[in-house]
Formats: structure tokens, C-alpha cells, sequence
């Protein structure tokens, strides 16, 4: 069966400048988006491209001492590396100085004055350069333009006119017609009310320069750069070379551009394919702003965000992780690089990633690294399986009606409460006791056939890190090849199937934690009780500060120096109902040997940290003035006892 076409697209970028974070966070929604969809089964056509025409590139180039397509080559080179870096899975990038662009503009101008819908008449009026648009006097705002504030210049020429009039009526009884068509709906009502505003004749050519398309039968006049740019996005649908191509994926399902954009493709865009008898898009979103740190991204600020450098820094998954799942699509969202730390450390490396290392680890110590054939299940096993299609259902629905960050928060409550099914079950206990290896096969099966679901289901947001977790999981075959039905069938993964050796997926990104380790001082200290009446009176805490604290009887079980830090010894540890281990800084004070076999104290619920590679999820208490150092010890508790 032939599949379902989705045509998507993001807007053709202005070559003026690098691309900055905001230009990204529009990117990678398109991105995920697209590959959800080819993940759902559908045929998909994405396009992302650049801009090139107009006065203020023609005067960006001037001021360079360069031809403009000198110039803009140089930047859009920049817009592909992004994309690359980034991941973006785009099928094609237009240029509009392509020739096939050309073609494709000139033709439809001619077609539309021919059909008497465009006409010369002189222009008198205002024009904002930056932002490429005209305004009427009454839409200025305190004479400046009204989008971006900056001064307008004056304009008087003669130029070609576009019949937008003529069209009002039924642009506005589409919109009606479509509640769709404009999303979210706060812009829908925006763009409402401009058009009940009155719709003027555009002007659609410029003689003041001549970076662009000229008016195929006035060649003086070059054509209005929105007019051009909007045409894009029929040109690489194939509108004049592939109407194959072009039966198949027009209209387009999804524009996805900028709040500020929204005017010109739902009004503009929509009017030159009424001219031209095309039908209009299914839909155009228009997605919230991106500022950072609270303020609007601006040069004069020096506030502007490089994206290639986060990349270099945290990676294309992660940081594509972060503005997914920070940013309600259609609010404006904030960057900030503690957020997007915060974000790596909890969701990434603690969540996903210790679900995917403590599974795998589980099967390499209890099952040689095999995964067993699954016995009986048990109801704590079906409400887990239970929670894995629903997930996959509300996954879906979410991604359906363009809510990435719902989607996403359905799959991390899975992740939460996989982890939690770890401590309900147990294996570690389950793996001493060989009556219960039916059961410890169920649990581990269990546990990485959710890893395998998870997997799939984040692949449109995090490409890179999907199979990655596939390969640990020792799944041969190619992800590519993958569909959503793969997620929605339990039991894909085979028996018999050898994991990997675990490796961690997200580093956690926590450079104190080395230094509190390495330095027990800053743990419960001898020095701190020895100190004066006042600043033990400043430092008092209530009694339901203190309960916070979850401190536990832990009995040392296996010990060992950490390879190049003379400070650190890695402890495996006891507690009860678990197995964690542990990283401390107590190496100079205590062999291996001289621990195993102790009842130590520890704080449980401390945030986990990546100590030298090493996850450590908790503290060991101890003494310390000085030189000494004492291990604070419970003997003869047993493990998971409660310190109070
Ligand atoms: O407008 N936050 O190009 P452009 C979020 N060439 N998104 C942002 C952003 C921010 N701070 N800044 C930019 C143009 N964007 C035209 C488009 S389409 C036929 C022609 C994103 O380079 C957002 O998607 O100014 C916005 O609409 C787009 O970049 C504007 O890019």
C-alpha cells in the first residue's frame, strides 16, 4: 500500500547572519516532528532552506566587498553544518537563488498579471529594510515599524501591485471554515482581526536594488522579496519541474514558523495560491520566541546564543532534548544554560540513562548477560506493561496535535516508573535465591523490553542516543528500519538476545561533586561540632529539615581503589532492599579490606553524581579534623535500618 504523504517545512532562513539558537529551536521541532511522522508510517517530504534576496543582503555584501552570492554562499554553508550537527533529517534545501526558484517565481508573477491580478501603479509609502515590509502610515508605531521598532524609510516608485483586496472576503470565510488552518488559536484570532481590518493591495516589486528576481516582463523591477520567498515552498514541491512530486505532497500539512511570521503565511501566502487556483496549506503553527536568560536575543547585547558551540559542548541529542522538552510549542520559552544542566543531569543522565545502566548491569552480574526467556507475569509486571501501551498511545496522540513536550512527559513518566518497578522487584534479592530465577528472568526481560519501546519512541527527539540504548541492548537489527507499530507490539525483544557492556549514555554534568567527595569535610564533621556556641545557634535547622534526610544503615559488601585518584575508593553496598554503589573520598584513611564487612552510615537520598566516570548514589558518613578521618559504623544493625 502506498504510504500517506506529510509535507512539512520550517522557513527559508535570511543568509544575513549565523543562525543562532532560536533559528535551531524552530529547526528541531520541524525535525522531530518529521520523524515521528516517518516513524508513524507516512511518506515525508521536509524542506528547510535559506532566503537569499533582498536590499539588506545586497548592502551586507557591499559593506564586505563581496558579490552577494559570494556572501550568502559562505553563510548558508554555515546553515548546512548546523543541520548536519544538529541532525536535522531534511530531504531537500531551497535556495532562492537557484535557478529552479527563479523559474517557478517568474512564471507565477506572470501568470497572475496576466490574469490581471497584479497591476502597476506608483507606490508612496513606508518601508521597513530589516524586516523586508511595508507599512501604512496608521501601522506605524511611533513612526517606526511595528515589529521590529526600527526607523522606516520613505518610499516613492513605481511599482507592481498584487490584488490582495480582491481576495479578502474569501480568505477570511476560509479561516472560519478551518479552525486548523492557524494554530495556536490566540494567533488565529490575531490574524482574524487584521484581516476585518482591511486588506490593502500589496507591493510586490522594488527598484531600488537589484539582488533578486526580476519581473519577467519589466526588468528593471525585482520581485518583492516575501512574494519570492513565500513561492519556495511550491518550487520544492515540484510546482513546474515534478508535478508527480508535486500531486503528491501539495498542500502542504505544515508550515511551522515564528509568531512573527504567522501574518505573512496565512495572509500573503494564501492569497498568491487563491490567485494562482493552488490550494492552500493544511496548516500553519506559529511557535513562541526563544529568549535567554529572560531578554530578547539581540547582537547589542552580546546575549546571542551559538548553537554550534552547545553542540560542541553538551551534544546534538541533548541539547535538541532541552528545547523540546523546556519550551510549551507556541509559548515563548526561556534559555538557560543551568535549565539545560539541570535538564541533563535529571531527565538524561538519572533517569534514562540509569534506568538503560542499571538494567543492563543487572543482566550482565545476574544472567551473564542474556536475556532469558520471560516466566509467569506477575500484577506488578501487567500494570507495568499496561503503562507501556498506554504510554504509547498518549505518545502518539500528543505528537498527532504537535504537543512535543506532552508527548515527551509521557515517556519520561515511564522511565520514572520502570525505575520504580526496579525497587519493587528487586532483582538483586531475587538473583540470590535460585527458586526465584523464573521470576528474576521476568523482571530483567521485562525491564529491557521497556528500554526497547523507550527507545523508539524518542528516536524523533534524540536520533543519535536511540540506538545507541538499541546496540547496549544488543538488538541487531538496524533502527532505521523501525515503526511506531515496533513500539506498540510487547515482546520484541528475543531471547537469547547478549547485551552490551553498559556505557553511560549522558554523562552527568557535575563538576562540585568530585571536589564534596574528594574533600569529606564539607560531610559530617568533627570540626563543625567543635565549633563555637554562635555559629551552631546560626545554622539550626527544623526537626522537619532534618527528616528530609534519609540516613541508612548500608553494610559494605565490596570495595576497591579508583584507577588514578588517590583520594577514592568505589564501595558496593547493602541496603536491604538494594544494591548501589558508591563513591568515597576516604581512600587515604581506610584499605578496601579494613571496609567490607562494616555497617556504615549513608545518606540514601542524595542526588545521584558522576564521580570519574562512576555513577555514586549516596554519602558515606564520617568524622573527620585534620588528618584523621573515622567511617561512622551501626555494627550489629541491619542493613536499610533507619538512622534517626
Ligand atoms: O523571517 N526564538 O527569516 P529569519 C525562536 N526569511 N525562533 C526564532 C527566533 C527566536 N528568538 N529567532 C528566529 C525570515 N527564529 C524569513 C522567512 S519564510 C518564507 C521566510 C526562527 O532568518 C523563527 O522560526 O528571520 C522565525 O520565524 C524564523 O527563525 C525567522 O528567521
Amino acid at each position: 500500500m502506498d504510504k500517506k504523504p506529510f509535507y512539512i517545512t520550517t522557513p527559508i532562513y535570511y543568509p544575513s547572519d549565523k543562525l543562532h539558537i532560536g533559528h535551531a529551536y524552530c529547526t528541531t521541532i520541524a525535525d522531530s516532528i518529521a520523524r515521528y511522522k516517518r516513524l508513524a508510517g507516512y511518506d515525508v517530504f521536509f524542506l528547510t532552506g535559506s532566503d537569499e534576496h533582498g536590499q539588506k543582503i545586497q548592502r551586507k555584501a557591499q559593506e564586505g566587498n563581496v558579490t552577494p552570492i559570494q556572501y550568502v554562499d559562505k553563510i548558508v554553508a554555515s546553515f548546512k553544518l548546523l543541520w548536519e550537527k544538529l541532525n536535522i533529517s531534511n530531504d531537500d534545501f531551497i535556495r532562492t537563488s537557484e535557478k529552479r526558484h527563479h523559474e517557478v517565481v517568474q512564471h507565477i508573477f506572470q501568470k497572475i498579471y496576466d490574469q490581471g491580478d497584479i497591476y502597476k501603479a506608483a507606490y508612496e509609502g513606508w518601508y521597513c529594510t530589516p524586516c523586508e515590509t511595508f507599512w501604512l502610515e496608521r501601522q506605524l508605531v511611533d513612526g517606526k515599524c511595528p515589529d521590529c521598532g526600527r526607523p522606516v524609510e520613505t518610499l516613492s516608485e513605481e511599482s507592481y501591485f498584487f490584488r490582495m483586496s480582491k481576495y479578502q472576503d474569501r480568505l477570511l470565510a476560509f479561516i472560519e471554515a478551518n479552525p486548523d488552518f492557524i494554530q495556536p488559536v490566540s494567533r488565529r484570532n490575531e490574524m482574524i482581526n487584521f484581516i476585518k481590518g482591511g486588506l490593502e493591495d500589496l507591493c510586490v516589486s522594488r527598484t531600488t536594488f537589484d539582488w533578486g528576481i526580476p519581473v519577467p516582463f519589466d526588468s528593471k523591477h525585482i520581485v518583492y522579496v516575501w512574494f519570492d520567498a513565500l513561492v519556495n515552498y511550491i518550487t520544492a514541491a515540484g510546482y513546474l519541474n515534478n508535478r508527480e512530486k508535486y500531486a503528491k505532497f501539495w498542500p502542504a500539512d505544515l508550515h511551522l514558523v515564528g509568531k512573527e511570521i504567522v501574518r505573512f503565511h496565512s495572509i500573503i501566502w494564501p492569497v498568491i495560491l487563491m490567485a494562482l487556483g493552488e490550494e492552500l496549506p493544511q496548516k500553519v503553527y506559529g511557535h513562541g520566541w526563544l529568549v535567554v536568560e529572560g531578554d530578547k536575543m539581540s547582537k547589542s547585547k552580546g546575549n546571542v546564543i551559538d548553537p554550534l558551540a552547545l553542540i560542541d559542548e553538551f551534544g546534538a541529542d541533548t541539547i535538541r532534548y532541552y528545547l523540546l522538552r523546556e519550551i510549551t510549542l507556541g509559548m515563548d520559552g526561556n534559555f538557560s544554560r543551568d535549565a539545560l544542566i539541570n535538564r541533563i543531569n535529571a531527565d538524561l543522565a538519572n533517569d534514562l540513562g540509569n534506568l538503560l545502566h542499571r538494567t543492563l548491569n543487572m543482566i550482565g552480574r545476574f544472567n551473564a548477560g542474556v536475556i532469558e526467556k520471560p516466566g509467569e507475569t506477575a500484577p506488578v509486571d501487567q500494570e507495568l506493561l499496561n503503562l507501556v501501551q498506554e504510554t504509547t498511545a498518549k505518545y502518539a496522540e500528543a505528537m498527532d496535535n504537535i504537543e512535543i513536550n506532552s508527548a515527551i512527559k509521557e515517556v519520561w513518566a515511564l522511565i520514572s516508573r520502570t525505575n520504580k518497578y526496579i525497587d519493587e522487584t528487586a532483582p538483586w534479592a531475587l538473583a540470590k535465591d535460585p527458586a526465584k530465577k523464573q521470576r528474576l528472568n521476568t523482571v530483567l526481560y521485562n525491564l529491557a523490553e521497556t528500554l526497547r519501546i523507550v527507545a523508539i519512541l524518542i528516536s524523533p527527539f534524540m536520533p543519535n542516543t536511540a540506538p545507541k540504548m538499541w546496540r547496549q541492548l544488543g538488538i541487531e537489527e538496524a533502527f532505521g528500519d523501525i515503526t511506531l507499530q515496533d513500539a506498540k507490539c510487547w515482546g520484541g525483544l528475543k531471547e537469547g538476545t547478549k547485551v552490551a557492556k553498559p556505557e553511560p549514555i549522558f554523562p552527568r554534568i557535575e563538576e562540585k561533586a568530585e571536589e564534596i567527595a574528594e574533600n569529606p569535610k564539607s560531610k559530617v564533621s568533627a570540626e563543625k561540632v567543635d565549633a563555637p556556641e554562635k555559629s551552631v545557634q546560626a545554622d539550626l535547622i527544623s526537626i522537619d529539615e532534618f527528616a528530609k534526610m534519609d540516613l541508612r544503615v548500608a553494610k559494605v559488601l565490596a570495595a576497591e581503589k579508583v584507577k588514578g585518584a588517590d583520594k577514592l575508593l568505589t564501595l558496593t553496598v547493602d541496603l536491604g532492599t538494594e544494591e548501589r554503589t558508591i563513591v568515597s573520598g576516604i581512600a587515604k584513611h581506610y584499605t578496601p579490606e579494613e571496609l567490607v564487612g562494616q555497617n556504615v552510615v549513608m545518606i540514601v537520598n542524595l542526588k545521584p553524581a558522576k564521580i570519574r566516570g562512576i555513577e555514586s548514589r549516596g554519602l558515606v558518613l564520617a568524622a573527620s579534623s585534620e588528618d584523621q578521618l573515622a567511617v561512622v559504623t551501626a555494627p550489629g544493625m541491619k542493613p536499610g535500618s533507619k538512622v534517626k
